[in-house]
C-alpha cells in the first residue's frame, strides 16, 4: 500500500485545504506554521537581503503597483544602467550592514541583449566574489540568458507571480501570467534558484490569495525563496487609493505559504514601513525569515537601518551570518 508521507513536501494543496489553513483562528494558525517552521528553520534567525535599482524607471508595462511604469507620473527618473563598480560597493556596504544577499533590480520587460546584459553579468560575478548570495531581477528572459546567468554564478533569479491567475488581469495587462511561468520555467532549468512571490493589497479578495499560494506550491521543486510584498501605494499609480490591508491578512498570508512550502524562504518584502513592530513580530512568528534591510526598496522607502537593529535586538532576532541555510534540522532551539 502507498501511503502518503507527511515529510514530503507538497505540490498538489486543494483549494479547500489552503481555505481551510487560511480561515483558522488565527492563533491555531500562527502555532501550526510555527511548529513547522522550528521543524525546517532557526526560528531566531532572520536573513538580511538589500536591493539595489541598477536601472531605474521608464519602463514600457503597464503593471498597476508600479513606480517604474512609464505609462504613470511618479516623479521615478528614468535612470541608465549604473556601472559594475558603483554596483558592487553597494554590494560591499550592504555586506558591512549584515546582509548575506544582494538583489539587483531593472525596470525591463525583458532583458536587453548585449553589452549592457554582459555589464549585468560582470555584476553578478562582482557580488558572488564578495561572498553575497546574487539576486537579480530583471524581467523577461530567455533560456540564453538563463544560462549565461547560472554561468555567471547567480544564486537566484526574482520573478513574482504577483496574484492569481484570476485576478492577473485586472493589474497586468502588457504580459501574461503565462509569459512569467515561462520565465520561471527557464530560470529552474537554468539552475539556478527560484524566487517567486506576490503582492498583497491589490484589491484581491481572499480566494485569489488562496489561488496565487497555490500556484506558488504547485511549483515543483517549490521556490526556494517567496517575497510577500505588502503594496507599496505610490502617488500617480492606478493602486495609489487601495485601502490598506489589515496587517492580520499578510499574517495569515504568511503563516500559509509556511505550511505549503515548509522549507522555502519567506520573505517579508516591501510595505514594512506601514506595518507596527508587533505587526512584524506577528510575520516572524508565521514564518517570515528575511526582510530587506536598508532605507530604500527599488524607489521607495523602507526601515531605517537602526529602526530595525532596535528591533531585531528587542526580539533577541539575529541577523543569519551565512549565505544559506543549511537543510532541515528537524528541532532547532537556537
Ligand atoms: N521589472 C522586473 C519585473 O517586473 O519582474 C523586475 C522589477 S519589479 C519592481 C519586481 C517586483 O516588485 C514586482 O513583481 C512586484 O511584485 C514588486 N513591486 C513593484 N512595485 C511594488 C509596490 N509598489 N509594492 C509592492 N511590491 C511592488
Ligand atoms: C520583490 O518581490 N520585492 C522587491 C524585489 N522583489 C525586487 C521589490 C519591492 C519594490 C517595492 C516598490 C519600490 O521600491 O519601487
Ligand atoms: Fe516594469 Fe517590473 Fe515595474 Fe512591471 S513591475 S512596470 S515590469 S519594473
Amino acid at each position: 500500500m502507498v501511503t502518503a508521507d507527511a515529510t514530503q513536501p507538497r505540490h498538489d494543496w486543494a483549494i479547500g485545504e489552503i481555505e481551510e489553513i487560511y480561515t483558522a483562528p488565527l492563533l491555531d494558525l500562527i502555532f501550526r506554521a510555527q511548529l513547522v517552521h522550528r521543524a525546517h528553520h532557526r526560528p531566531n534567525v532572520v536573513q538580511g537581503c538589500v536591493l539595489l535599482n541598477v536601472k531605474a524607471g521608464g519602463c514600457p508595462e503597464d503593471c498597476a503597483y508600479c513606480p517604474q511604469s512609464a505609462r504613470y507620473s511618479t516623479g521615478v527618473a528614468r535612470g541608465e544602467l549604473l556601472n559594475v563598480d558603483e554596483t558592487v560597493a553597494a554590494a560591499r556596504q550592504a555586506r558591512d550592514q549584515g546582509a548575506t544577499r544582494f538583489c539587483m533590480g531593472a525596470a525591463w520587460r525583458d532583458v536587453p541583449h548585449g553589452p549592457q546584459f554582459e555589464r549585468v553579468l560582470e555584476m553578478v560575478r562582482g557580488v558572488r566574489a564578495l561572498g553575497l548570495e546574487a539576486c537579480c531581477t530583471l524581467g523577461m528572459l530567455t533560456e540564453d540568458q538563463a544560462n549565461a546567468l547560472a554561468d555567471a554564478g547567480l544564486t537566484a533569479y526574482n520573478h513574482n507571480l504577483d496574484t492569481s491567475p484570476e485576478f492577473y488581469g485586472r493589474i497586468i495587462t502588457t504580459r501574461t501570467y503565462d509569459d512569467r511561468l515561462q520565465t520561471i520555467a527557464r530560470v529552474r532549468k537554468a539552475g539556478i534558484t527560484v524566487c517567486c512571490g506576490g503582492i498583497i493589497g491589490l484589491g484581491e479578495d481572499r480566494p485569489a490569495r488562496w489561488r496565487l499560494l497555490q500556484q506558488l506550491s504547485m511549483f515543483d521543486p517549490h521556490p526556494e525563496s517567496v517575497p510577500v510584498n505588502l503594496l507599496v501605494r505610490v502617488a500617480g499609480t492606478p493602486l495609489a487609493e487601495r485601502p490598506p490591508v489589515d496587517p492580520m491578512e499578510l499574517v495569515r498570508v504568511i503563516a500559509t505559504a509556511r505550511l505549503l512550502m515548509p522549507a522555502s524562504m519567506v520573505r517579508l518584502s516591501a510595505g514594512r514601513l506601514s506595518l507596527s513592530d508587533e505587526a512584524q513580530t506577528l510575520c516572524f512568528l508565521a514564518g517570515a525569515n528575511s526582510v530587506f534591510l536598508g532605507e530604500k526598496l527599488l524607489t521607495t522607502p523602507n526601515p531605517e537601518v537602526d529602526a530595525d537593529r532596535r528591533l531585531f535586538e528587542r526580539l533577541g532576532v539575529r541577523l543569519q551570518t551565512e549565505g544559506t541555510v543549511p537543510p532541515a534540522p528537524t528541532y532547532a532551539h537556537e
